[in-house]
Parts: structure tokens; sequence; C-alpha cells
């Protein structure tokens, strides 16, 4: 084992090593000859297959080892009010003993590899140190396309302190025992959040967000709590530049529960003539205030965990072009001629290919089962997209002028609208309601509260994270503009009402228009919204159904109230003003 530097991290492997009784330690430095090395290690285990694609490799999963697990997640603040009504607590004492006892020799057979990374750009005032230790090599090539990981991150840590993750697939062999390809327990599944300690402990799981513990779990979870201490934001939402034909760049972060677009909102392709969309970030931004007064976002992440199904070159050309090369695939369907294969990629399937999970699929098997799991996924660098913004490395971040927020609602909810004020903005990213996706185990379709898209992925208390937002306003401050999007309204036949995707560029040009006072708009009790012929929509879009809306705010009532006394006065106004106005009228 090589040594390392940090006396924190050299005392933290120690004891994890007793712990955990690795038969190897290795210290990964992220050079290439190591990547090399750790693929060949699991297309020898059979956890990889080599794909056509340069540089590309395939993962089948454990069948039961698909998605986050959002009810075998924890956030183990010492008080149980402070990780409030949102999340699953247990006292940190008594898990912990708990998960010593899971972990203790876990890591027997196996090798333990350490993983130091950066979130935020290297060179960022913002940018935070981790590192992961994890028996799964899977894990450690993942992390290497999505965050900053080896020697220049161990470098950046210094001597200080930094954020420790541990991660165990918890399944220990004996000495002669043969592998599985996708070792993992699913039965024993705990992914434990400790935020004062700045700890997460995962076992069980080798999947996504369960295993990747950079990212939900340290960039969303734990950073929401650093950030609330420090005075930021720490949020699930995409960043985005939008440049009109006049060469003027604005940028914005959306967000929306998880698989609801955000890929594509972030690489979108223009439909309309001399606009276009550059990336920045997918899924997560940082954001601080600078010295003008404007708050600016970076992406924490360096890449891409997009959802593959649906994923084509009429629905995201550019996410296809950032996964040609380089790109882990896991479970989806590997074509004859060593390619991979999702529903929605292409409208005709192949004749045949192998499923996510490792059957013969095709014509002459009749399909039962989907080629590809519906949360399959893929990992590349963000670097490799072909529209990535220019700064999308800048070490203070792109200054953000607009904030959107959306879901997934098949009625109710219109195309567009901006909030009234900021107070207005932050209560309607509290009441973000969305239809459930494959992201998160368990039912699809069903309706569910999703304040901020932070429901799975806020580390304390929802009222005091609604708190945290009001209080960003203060004077000396420009405050970006809030938007509420929903693409997926659909008319009585269960059709999609707006055909979204390079469309959704005729939403984003009424947005900037709006912050340059360019277009007047329409003021609702809503927010205000475009003329549906500026849009040059169906003006079912943008209506306001009276029955639901009531039905919506006597809703949010109730789901306001499990916030107690923790829930803003400011947002309890805005929901009373809305009550009123629809029960009156
Ligand atoms: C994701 C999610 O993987 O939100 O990004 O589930
Ligand atoms: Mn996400």
């Amino acid at each position: 084992m090589k040594a390392v530097a940090n006396e924190h991290l050299k005392k933290w492997i120690e004891e994890m090593c007793l712990l955990c009784q690795p038969k190897d330690v290795q210290i990964i430095d992220g050079s290439d000859e190591e990547n090399k090395q750790l693929i060949q290690k699991l297309i020898e285990s059979k956890t990889l297959v080599k794909l056509k694609r340069p540089g590309s490799y395939l993962a089948r999963s454990n069948p039961e080892d698909v998605a986050r697990v959002e009810d075998r997640t924890f956030i183990c603040s010492k008080s149980s009010e402070n990780a409030g009504p949102t999340n699953n607590w247990q006292e940190p004492a008594e898990i912990k003993t708990k998960l010593k006892g899971l972990f203790q020799g876990c890591m027997r057979g196996r090798t333990m590899y350490v993983v130091p990374y950066l979130m935020g750009p290297y060179g960022s005032p913002y940018a935070k140190g981790a590192v992961e230790i994890t028996d799964s090599p899977y894990v450690v090539v993942n992390m290497r396309l999505m965050a900053r990981v080896g020697k220049r991150a161990e470098e950046a840590l210094g001597n200080s302190e930094f954020v420790k993750c541990l991660h165990s697939v918890g399944r220990p062999l004996a000495a002669d025992e043969k592998d599985v390809s996708w070792p993992c327990n699913p039965k024993e599944t705990y992914i434990v959040h400790f935020p004062e300690e700045r700890e997460v402990w995962s076992f069980g799981s080798g999947y996504g967000g369960n295993a990747l513990l950079n990212k939900k779990c340290f960039a969303l979870r734990l950073a929401s709590c650093m950030a609330r201490d420090e005075g930021w934001l720490a949020e699930h939402m995409l960043i985005i530049s939008v440049t009109n034909p006049e060469g003027e760049k604005k940028y914005f972060t959306a967000s929306f529960p998880s698989a609801c677009g955000k890929t594509n909102l972030a690489m979108l392709s223009s439909t309309l003539p001399g606009w276009k969309v550059e990336c920045v970030g997918d899924d997560i931004a940082w954001m601080h205030w600078g010295k003008d007064g404007r708050l600016y976002a970076v992406n924490p992440e360096a890449g891409f965990f997009g959802v593959a199904t649906g994923t084509s070159m009429k629905s995201n050309p550019n996410a296809m072009k950032t996964i040609e090369k380089n790109a882990i695939f896991t479970n989806v369907g590997l074509t004859d001629d060593g390619d991979v294969w999702w529903e929605g990629m292409t409208d005709v399937p192949p004749q045949h290919l192998i499923n996510w999970k490792g059957e013969e699929w095709g014509q002459a098997a009749v399909p039962t089962e989907k080629a590809a799991h519906p949360n399959s996924r893929f990992t590349a660098a963000t670097s490799q997209c072909p529209v990535v913004d220019p700064l999308y490395e800048a070490p203070l971040g792109v200054p953000i002028s607009g904030i959107i927020f959306g879901g997934r609602r098949s009625t109710t909810m219109p195309l567009v609208r901006q909030a009234l004020s900021w107070e207005h903005g932050v209560f309607l990213g509290a009441s973000m309601t969305s239809e459930t996706t494959a992201a998160a185990k368990g039912e699809v379709g069903k309706l569910r509260h999703d304040p901020f898209a932070m429901l799975p992925f806020c580390g304390y208390h929802m009222g005091d994270y609604f708190a945290h937002w009001l209080k960003q306003k203060v004077s000396g401050r420009k405050c970006p503009e809030i938007f509420y999007v929903n693409w997926f309204l659909k008319d009585d036949s269960g059709k999609f009402l707006w055909p979204g995707f390079g469309e959704n560029m005729k939403v984003l040009k009424w947005m900037c228009e709006r912050i340059d006072g360019k277009t007047k708009g329409v003021k609702t009790p809503i927010g205000i919204r475009p003329e549906a012929q500026e849009l040059g929509c169906h003006p079912q879009l943008l209506e306001i159904n009276q029955e639901s809306w009531k039905k919506e705010t006597k809703d949010l009532e109730s789901y306001f109230a499990t916030f107690g006394k923790k829930l803003p006065q400011e947002l309890l106004e805005e929901q009373k003003k809305l009550q009123k106005h629809f029960e009156c009228c």
C-alpha cells in the first residue's frame, strides 16, 4: 500500500482495515494505467463487458439492486428533530453499533479501495474534499468519471479533515469462494448519513446513488447541511446557459425530481433558430453569493449519471454524442454486434439482444422483460458533452439569472409561470409535486410531494430548509427570477399536450424575455404566464382549472401541516392566499 500524507486519512484507513478486514488496500491515484487494471479486473470477474464503442463497458446489476433505496436511507443527526418528518431517522450511536456489526469483516477476500476525491472544480474556493473507502471496483471506475479522483484530489486535501464515505457491497468472500458478477446484499442494505460528523456509511448496495457516495449522499444530503451552516445552497439542480441570437447569455438552474428530464434540458438541442443551450451540469448545483450580490453556481460533479431508457437522437442528441466513447452503461441491452440498446433509443428494436438480466431477448424469444431496466444508466465525463459551456469548470461558478422548478404532472400545473416574488418562488419550490419514476425503488406514477426535488436528498428538517431559502433574500443581493414549468400535461385521451425536448427552448426564450422586461406576461393568482400565441401553444397548456386548484391548495394545506411550527409563516401565507382565492370564486 502506498503511503498517504494526510494524518486523518492514515488513521481512518487503519481503523477501517481493522473493522472491514480486507485482503489488501489500494490507494487510488486516478491514473490511466490504474484504470486499465481495474477495468481488466472487472472484465475478468464478469462485472463489465467490453463494448464496441471505444473505451466503453456494460455492467448488469443484481435484479434486486437497481435503484436508490429511499426506505433504507437514514439521516442520523443527533436529534430526530433535525432530520425532520421527511427523513428516516435512527439514534446515531445505536445505528453506528449496528453498522459496525455489519461492517465487521465485510471486506474479507476483497480489496479495499481508498478513493480521494474533490467535489467542485480544482482551484475553486467552493470545492470540498472527501474520501470514499469501498470494496467495489465498479464504484471506483464510475467515480473516476463523475468526480475529480486521485492524486490531485488527495493533494487538495492537504492535512485537513474531509468528508468520510464508507461503502461495502456487504458480501465478504470465503477463502475459496468464487465471486459473483454483482456482489450485493439487498436484505441488509443501509445508506446512513451522520450530518454532524460529515460521514456516510453505506452497506449492501453497489448501485448508483447508494454506492457512488460522492453524488446524492455527499453533494446533496451532507452538503445541504454544510450549506445551511455556512450560508450557501446545495441543490438538486441542473445548470445551463441560454444564448439568444444576439449572443447574450444567461445562466439558469433547474430542479426537477429524478428522471423528469433534467439531463434532456441540460443538453437541449434548440428548435428555435439562433437560440442555444449549453451545459454546465445535469444534476447538482452548489450556489454561493458573489461580491456583486449575484448568485453563482458551480457543478460539483465531473460527469453524468443519466437515465439511459428513453434517451435517443430525437430526445437528446447531445447525450447520445456524449456517450459515444469512454462510457459505462448499467442495466441496458447488449446487441449482437457488441453495442447497447434500450427502449426508446430507436423506433425499431434490434431483432435480438441480451437484456439487462443477461437473458436472450428479441423476436425469437418473445420478450416479456424489457431490454433495459427503466432506471438503466450511463456514466460519462462532462467534458465529453458536445455542448458543454466554456465556463463549466469556472472556479467561482456562473451567475444565475433564473431558477426553474417543475415536476411531472399530467393535470393541473400549467406549462410555465413566473413567481410573483422571491417568497412566492420559494413557495413554488416548497409546493412541488410529481408523479414518481423508476429512479427510486417503489411504485411508479404515484403523485407525491417533492419540495425543491429534494425530498430524498435534504439532509435536515425540510421546514428549516424552506426558511434557509427565504433567508437568502437580503438587501444588496439580486435574487434570480423564479419559474415553474410542467412539460408533462396530458389531454383527456392521455396524449402529451406539449412536445417537449427542443421545443422547450420556446419556454426558456420567454423566461429570458421576462428577465429582461421585454414581454409583459399575464398576472394570475398562481404567477405570471405567457400568452398562448407567444409560445405558439395550445391554450389548454396555460389554463388554470378552478376545481383542480381548489383540490391542490387543500392538499397543500395538509402537507404543509406536517412541518408543524417549522413551516415558515411566509409559506403559510402564500398557501392561505391561494386557498382563499380558489375557494371563494
Ligand atoms: C439521480 C437521481 O440519479 O436523482 O440523479 O435519482
Ligand atoms: Mn438526480
